[in-house]
């Protein structure tokens, strides 16, 4: 696995910053030790391809059981379960928009993705998550689009709850690692 953090932070400062807080790393999310990994999942929360097929992998078959009484998720919106058999504590499912063009308010719904999972993270005492690249897979997001609305969004909901520690963008591929590492020393 590999860390990489475009930041250090100004001697003395005792406060961190919140570009200090976000870290990239490449790895498969569901071997992860945080406090709550995300799921780029689908609308049913019954399981997938991609990430969302790993997780449920790694988790079942408790999460499966678990996700069949919540009655789905809308998209752009968040829901949160136990992580069961993974290291993470907590697992957020969350839905990503399928990319149709950018006019179809893509963008809001993925903000609202990051934007509601860190909520739901906050609401629940959790102070260390990894994203994956929500929507950049089977739903087809440009890939450098999705990567700046994250890392917006992940800092504005940053700034709003402090207690939260360190965030991390959890990329399955270099490519995504060099865009995020790009986007992130232009914050
Ligand atoms: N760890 C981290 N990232 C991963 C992993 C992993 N183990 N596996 C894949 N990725 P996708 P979406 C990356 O398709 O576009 C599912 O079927 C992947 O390389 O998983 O939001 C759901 O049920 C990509 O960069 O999610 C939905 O139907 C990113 O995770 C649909 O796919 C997201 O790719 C959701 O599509």
């Amino acid at each position: 696995m590999t860390v990489r953090t475009g930041y250090k932070l100004a001697e003395g400062r005792k406060e961190m910053s919140t570009q200090h807080k976000m870290q990239i790393v490449l790895a498969d999310i569901t071997k992860l030790k945080v406090g709550a990994i995300v799921n780029a999942a689908n609308n049913t929360l019954l399981g997938g391809g991609g990430v969302d097929g790993a997780i449920h992998r790694a988790a079942r078959p408790e999460l499966y059981e678990h996700c069949r009484g919540l009655g789905g998720c809308e998209t752009g919106q968040a829901k949160i379960t136990p992580g069961f058999r993974l290291p993470a504590q907590f697992i957020i499912h969350t839905v990503g928009p399928v990319w149709h063009g950018g006019e179809q308010n893509e963008a809001e719904l993925l903000a609202g993705c990051y934007h509601t999972s860190m909520d739901l993270a906050a609401e629940n005492g959790v102070t260390t998550m990894a994203f994956p690249a929500i929507s950049c897979g089977v739903f087809g997001y440009p890939l450098e689009q999705a990567v700046a609305i994250a890392v917006q969004s992940v800092q504005e909901k940053l700034v709003q709850y402090p207690d939260i520690e360190q965030v991390q963008f959890c990329c399955f591929s270099p490519e995504l690692e060099s865009l995020y590492l790009e986007q992130l020393e232009s914050v």
